[in-house]
C-alpha cells in the first residue's frame, strides 16, 4: 500500500477515532451468538417436507428395486437383453495404458480440494440458509431452507437469519463466517480448476478418455443392464482396468464433463460484477437460480462421492486401490496402504481445517487475498452496468446491518434531516459540507440495478440520488488521493464504526452513486436514511449505509484494523468484493 510519494497525510475525518482495531483470530465472546438452524427442508406445494423422509423413502424404494431387479431377471427376454448388452458396450475401444501415475496423482487432489470446497460451500450457504429461483428472496418464496419462516411483526436482518454448523461439516462451522469460507471455497476451487484443466488436457492428450467419453450408443442399453444388474446385487463383471461399464461411463461422463462445468459457471453468476455483465443471461439466469442451481450441481457430486466411495468397497476393495492408487491391475495388497495414507491425509485437513482458520482468520484472510485478490480486482475491470426495469423491482427488499444508534443520530431524525451534513474532506482541494437540501439540487441519477450481498440473497430495487463522480468534479480529489473511505453513523456488529473503503476508479463508475431515494420515495432509516452509497459493481457490504463522511486518502492501512473497512477488519472479507 505504500509507495515512493511521500506526503503529510492531513488528520483524519474526526469519526476516525471511532475506528476499532480487530483480532487477528476469531474470538468467540465478540463474535455473533450461535443459533440452531433446523432440518433442510425442500417446499412441495405449500407444505415443507423434511429431508429426513427421504431415508425410510430411500430405504424402501431400495428394497422394491432389488427386489424387482430380481424378479426381472428371471425373466427370459431380460436374460437374453442382459446377455447381448453385458455392461460393457463392445463397440467401446479399451484403454490399454491402465491408470497412468499423472490420473491417480489428480484423482487423489481432486479427493482432498473436493472436501474443501464441499464443505466451505455449505458453510457459505449457512449464511443465507434458503435457496429460490427468482431474484427476490422474498420470505415464502424459498424452495429450500434449514432455517425456520423468517419472523414477522420485528426486524430481521439477513444476518439474524445465519446459523451455525458443526465445526465437522462446515469450515470453519460458526455461524456467520462466510468471509472465511469465502477465501477456503474460492482458493481450493483455484487449485480444483487449475487441477482440472490438467486433467481435460492429459486425458485428451492420451487415450484415457475414451474410458470416460462415451462414443456408442451402446452405452444407453449398457447401462440399462448394468443398472439391472446392480440392483439385483449379481453384480457384472468387472473389466475398469480397460473399459468402464455404461452406468459407470456416463456418470463418470456427467461428473467431470456437465456438473464441474455447471458448477463453475453457476458459482461465478453469483458475483455482481459478473452477472451485471452478463446481459440477457445474468438477467434469465439470476442470481438465485444460478445458486439454486449451484446447490443442485453439489448434490449430484454428494450423490455421487457416495455411490463411488460405496462401489469402491464393495467391487473388490483391494482392485479397486490397485488401479486408482497403485496403478496395477491384480489382486495384490499393494494399493491399500497408499489408500490409507491419502485417506488419512484427506483426514488430517478434515480435522485441523476449522480449528486452525479460528485461530488463524486473519492468515486465511491473507492467504485467500494473495490467491484470487488479482481475479477479484479483474472482475472490478469490465465495467458492469446491468440495469433492470420498474417490473423487476422486488417486493420485498431485506435488510442488513447494525441500526445507528439512535441517540446519536436522534438530531437529524427529528428534524427529518435538515441539520444533517455530509462532510467530504481528506485529501481533496476543496473540502466541502452538503446538506441533504443540497444533495438533492443537484443531477439526479435514477437506476434499476440488483443488489448482491455477499451472504446471498438479492434484491432489485430503484435507487435515486447524486452521481458519485458529481461530488469528485465538486471537491478535486487531489493527484495522491488513491481511495475514498466512507464513514456511517452507525457502528459495527461487534464494537467500532462501520466504514468502508473504495478506490477512486469505482467512484467514477456511471453507476455510482450516493442514494436519498429508493423505488421513488425518500430513504428510508432501515435502508440507509439519509444517505446510503450504491457501488453497483461490489457486494452489499461496501455500500455504507447512514453515511456520515467521505474521506480521500492515499493509504488505509492506517484505518482501524488496516484491512480497508469494517467487515474486512473484523470479519476477515476482501476488500475488494465484485465476486
Ligand atoms: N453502516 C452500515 N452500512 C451497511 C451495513 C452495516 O452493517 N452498517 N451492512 C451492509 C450490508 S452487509 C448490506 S447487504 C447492505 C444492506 O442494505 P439494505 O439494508 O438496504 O438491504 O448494507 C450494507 N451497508
Ligand atoms: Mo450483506
Amino acid at each position: 500500500m505504500t509507495d515512493s510519494v511521500k506526503v503529510t497525510p492531513p488528520p483524519h475525518d474526526p469519526i476516525a477515532a471511532s475506528l476499532t482495531p480487530a483480532d487477528d483470530r476469531i474470538v468467540l465472546s465478540h463474535w455473533l451468538p450461535p443459533q440452531e438452524g433446523i432440518v433442510p427442508r425442500i417446499r412441495i406445494g405449500r407444505r415443507w417436507v423434511s429431508i429426513l423422509w427421504m431415508l425410510p423413502i430411500t430405504a424402501v424404494a431400495l428394497m422394491f428395486m432389488i427386489a424387482f431387479a430380481q424378479s426381472l431377471r428371471e425373466l427370459p427376454d431380460v436374460q437374453a437383453f442382459i446377455r447381448e448388452y453385458g455392461g460393457i458396450p463392445q463397440a467401446a475401444p479399451s484403454v490399454d495404458t491402465g491408470f497412468p501415475w499423472w490420473l491417480r496423482l489428480q484423482h487423489f487432489l481432486n479427493m482432498l480440494f473436493m472436501m474443501f470446497i464441499i464443505r466451505a460451500g455449505i458453510q457459505i450457504l449457512a449464511d443465507h440458509p434458503r435457496l429460490y429461483w427468482k431474484r427476490d428472496c422474498t420470505p415464502g418464496t424459498d424452495w429450500f431452507r434449514f432455517q425456520k419462516a423468517v419472523p414477522t411483526g420485528r426486524i430481521w436482518t439477513s444476518k439474524d437469519d445465519s446459523v451455525t454448523l458443526p465445526g465437522w461439516l462446515g469450515i470453519p462451522g460458526i455461524r456467520h463466517s462466510i468471509g472465511l469460507a469465502r477465501w477456503w471455497h474460492f482458493s481450493v476451487n483455484l487449485l480444483w480448476v487449475l487441477n482440472g484443466i490438467a486433467f481435460y488436457v492429459l486425458l485428451f492428450a492420451t487415450n484415457q478418455w475414451l474410458r470416460l467419453v462415451p462414443v456408442t450408443w451402446d452405452v444407453f442399453p449398457n447401462a440399462v443392464s448394468t443398472a439391472i444388474q446392480y440392483a439385483s446385487l449379481n453384480f457384472p463383471v468387472d473389466h475398469s482396468w480397460t473399459r468402464y461399464n455404461g452406468l459407470q461411463q456416463l456418470s463418470y461422463f456427467v461428473t467431470v464433463f456437465i456438473a464441474a462445468p455447471v458448477s463453475i459457471a453457476t458459482g461465478l453468476m453469483q458475483s455482481p460484477a459478473i452477472s451485471n455483465r452478463l446481459g440477457l443471461l445474468g438477467t434469465v439466469l439470476n442470481r438465485q437460480a444460478a445458486r439454486s442451481i449451484h446447490f443442485i450441481s453439489f448434490s449430484w457430486f454428494v450423490l455421487f462421492i457416495l455411490a463411488h466411495g460405496i462401489m469402491v468397497f464393495v467391487t473388490s476393495l483391494r482392485q479397486n486401490t490397485n488401479h486408482m492408487f497403485a496403478g496395477v491391475a491384480n489382486s495384490s495388497w499393494v494399493g491399500i496402504p497408499w489408500f490409507i495414507a491419502a485417506m488419512v491425509i484427506v483426514g488430517l485437513a478434515w480435522w485441523t481445517a476449522s480449528p486452525l482458520t479460528l485461530s488463524h482468520a486473519r492468515l486465511v484472510q491473507r492467504v485467500g487475498a494473495f490467491m484470487i485478490g488479482w481475479l477479484k480486482g479483474l472482475a472490478e475491470w469490465w465495467e458492469p452496468n446491468a440495469q433492470l426495469t420498474e417490473k423487476d423491482i422486488s417486493p420485498h427488499f431485506w435488510i442488513n446491518g447494525t441500526m445507528p444508534k439512535w441517540d446519536a443520530f436522534d438530531a437529524p431524525l427529528s428534524d427529518n434531516f435538515s441539520s444533517y451534513r455530509l462532510r467530504v474532506g481528506g485529501l481533496v482541494e476543496q473540502p466541502r459540507e452538503f446538506s441533504l437540501a443540497e444533495l438533492r439540487a443537484m443531477p439526479k441519477q435514477e437506476q434499476i440495478t440488483t443488489h448482491f450481498c455477499i451472504q446471498g440473497w438479492s434484491g432489485v430495487a430503484k435507487w435515486g440520488g447524486v452521481p458519485m463522480c458529481h461530488i469528485l468534479d465538486l471537491v478535486h480529489p487531489k493527484a495522491d488521493a488513491h481511495y475514498a473511505v466512507f464513514y456511517s453513523f452507525a457502528d459495527g456488529g461487534d464494537a467500532g464504526r462501520y466504514y468502508d473503503v473504495h478506490t477512486i476508479g469505482n467512484m467514477r463508475h456511471e453507476l455510482t452513486i450516493l442514494a436519498y431515494d429508493m423505488n421513488g420515495a425518500p430513504l428510508t432509516v432501515l435502508h440507509g436514511a439519509p444517505l446510503r452509497l450504491r457501488c453497483e459493481n461490489e457486494l452489499g457490504f461496501k455500500m455504507v449505509k447512514w453515511v456520515a463522511a467521505i474521506e480521500f486518502v492515499h493509504d488505509f492501512a492506517d484505518l482501524g484494523a488496516g484491512q480497508g473497512g469494517y467487515n474486512e477488519d473484523h470479519e476477515f472479507y476482501g476488500y475488494r468484493m465484485p465476486i
